[in-house]
Formats: C-alpha cells, structure tokens, sequence
C-alpha cells in the first residue's frame, strides 16, 4: 500500500496527517491543481455536492449515500471548511483523494476558502489546536488560492459556489482571472464565490452578506443563453430540503451539510447526474447524533465551543 492510501485509510477514520505529511500532500496537490482551468471541465456521470463545512462524519454519510471515491465521480462545490469540528480531516481527505484520482474528483474554491474568513470562523483554530502551531493553516490557505473557481459539466451545467457578477457575461471572461490569490473583496472572482439568487431582485441588488451580489432570473436567463447553457448548479445557502430550484428551472443550489452547525436541523442532498445528464437528487439525514456529540468533546471531556448561528455565511 502507498502512503498516500495509507493516508486516505488514516483520513476516514478521521485521523489527521503529520504536518510534515500536509506539507508533501500540498506540494503534490498544487503540481495538479494549478493546471486546472478557472472554468475547469467536467465529464458526465458526476455526483455534485455542496457545502460541507467541517462535518466529517455528515460528509461520511454522504460517500454512504453517493458510493466512493473513485468509484463515483465527484464535484465539491466548495466551503469544505470552518463551521465544523473537523475542517483538518475533511478538507486533507478531499485533497487526498485529489491527488489519489485527480480525474475522478474535482474541489472547486468556496468563499470560506479564505485566509480572512478561516480566521474567523474556525479552521485557523482548529489547526493552532490540533497542531499547536499555524503550519497546517498556512498550507491549506496556500492550497486554496489554487483551487478552480467553477466548473463545466459536458459544456452543458455551469457550477460555481455562489453565483454571478455584474462583470461577467461569458464562460471566457471567467477563464482570463488570475485566481491564485487570496478572495479578493470585491470584483468577478468574489462575486463568483459569494453571490446569490434573489427572487425578489430584478437585475442586480446589493447582498446582506457585504460581499458579492444578489441576482435575478432575468440575470440568469441571459447567462445561461449567451453561454449556451442549460442549468446553474450552485451552493453557499443553507436549504432545509437539501436542494432548490429557482427561476423555472435555470438555476439550483444543492446544500450538503445535513443538521447545519449540528443544530439547523436541515436534511441535505447531493445531485447525480448520469452519463445523459439525467438528474437524480439523493437526499440525507445527519449522522447519528452519537457520532458528532462524543466527537465534539474535547480530551479534557469539555463540549467543545458551539459554531455561531450565522446562517448567511
Ligand atoms: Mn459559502
């Protein structure tokens, strides 16, 4: 057995690495990662899924739900991080597996993929406890300012972790971003990972979240049009019945983090399309409330400190 399965063995168990060990797997997944296209390609069957937040044994119950890796074909649409008490074990397995099958599994950057953001909402915590020092943080963020900021299934389904920009109208425009940087606080490449659909907005309105910005159907109908398109698949916002539809049809988000900050009391889903890009949603419950109670206890037998209830980010 190599050590990288032997690595993806020790991450199921949710046994994080040596940080000598991030750092080879880093390297390793930046040599394939920075050639990936902004708008990166994506064959048909494939499995899609949403935010995951740090919930490992959630996203374990999901690969119950969705078959393995490489068995099944993934896409992550991104927010692999933060929320969660295992943002470590869940975001090295995926990139694990990266390197492992880099054909069969494609992680596309969300808005918590973010030096800023992991700050404040618990992955640098979690690393400085876990690790006592910030070396894993620093690889993993380094890691993310390559991650691909969307991508295209069969030229025909345009996924992307929040939305659109008023800056974007073409699949090409998306290609010219130089994207190995950190979030940017506003322009395309933000507006890509923190946008959302809005009912309620007619053209563009402005996002409570302060960055990104909202978007209406006829917004999407000109999208999807101009770039020949049939459908949006998007994430970034909780859905209590896992996925949503909006505007007839040309637009939905798929939200994979069942029981939100383990208290939201959401079921979530995933999407799998066939090779005819046949949809099937599959949807899924938490994993039993055992498995994240007794993990969620420190050494000490502390509950740990509970994610706060901002369901925006
Ligand atoms: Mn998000």
């Amino acid at each position: 057995m190599s050590d990288l399965d032997r690595q993806i063995e020790q991450l199921k168990k949710c046994e994080p690495l040596k940080e000598s060990e991030v750092k080879a797997l880093c390297l390793k997944a930046m040599e394939i990662l920075v050639e990936e296209s902004n708008v990166q390609r994506v064959d048909a069957p494939v499995t899609i899924c949403g935010d995951i937040h740090g919930q490992f044994y959630d996203m374990k119950e999901l690969f119950k739900v969705g078959g393995d890796c490489p068995k099944t074909n993934y896409l992550f649409l991104g927010d692999f991080v933060d929320r969660g008490f295992y943002s470590v074990e869940t975001f090295l397995l995926m990139l694990a597996l990266k390197v492992r099958y880099p054909d069969r599994i494609t992680l596309i950057r969300g808005n918590h993929e973010s030096r800023q953001i992991t700050q404040v909402y618990g992955f640098y915590d979690e690393c400085l406890r876990k690790y006592g020092s910030v070396n894993v943080w620093r690889y993993c963020t380094d890691i993310f300012d390559y991650l691909s900021l969307s991508a295209l299934i069969e030229n025909k389904i345009f996924s992307v972790h929040g939305g659109l920009s008023p800056v974007i109208s073409t699949l090409d425009q998306i290609r010219i971003i130089d994207r190995k940087q950190e979030v940017p606080h506003d322009g395309a490449m933000c507006d890509l990972l923190w946008s959302d659909p809005e009912e309620n907005v007619d053209g563009w309105g402005l996002s409570p979240r302060g960055a990104g910005f909202l978007f209406g159907s006829s917004v999407v109908t000109s999208f999807n049009h101009t770039n020949n398109i049939d459908y949006i698949c998007r994430a970034h916002q909780l859905v209590m019945e896992g996925y949503k539809w909006m505007f007839n049809n040309q637009i939905v988000t798929v939200w994979s983090a069942p029981n939100y900050c383990y208290r939201c009391g959401n079921v979530a889903a995933i999407l799998e399309l066939d090779e005819n890009l046949n949809k099937q949603f599959r949807v899924f419950d938490a994993a039993p409330q055992g498995e994240n109670a007794i993990s969620s206890m420190d050494s000490r037998g502390t509950p740990a400190k509970r994610p706060a209830p901002d369901y925006f980010l």
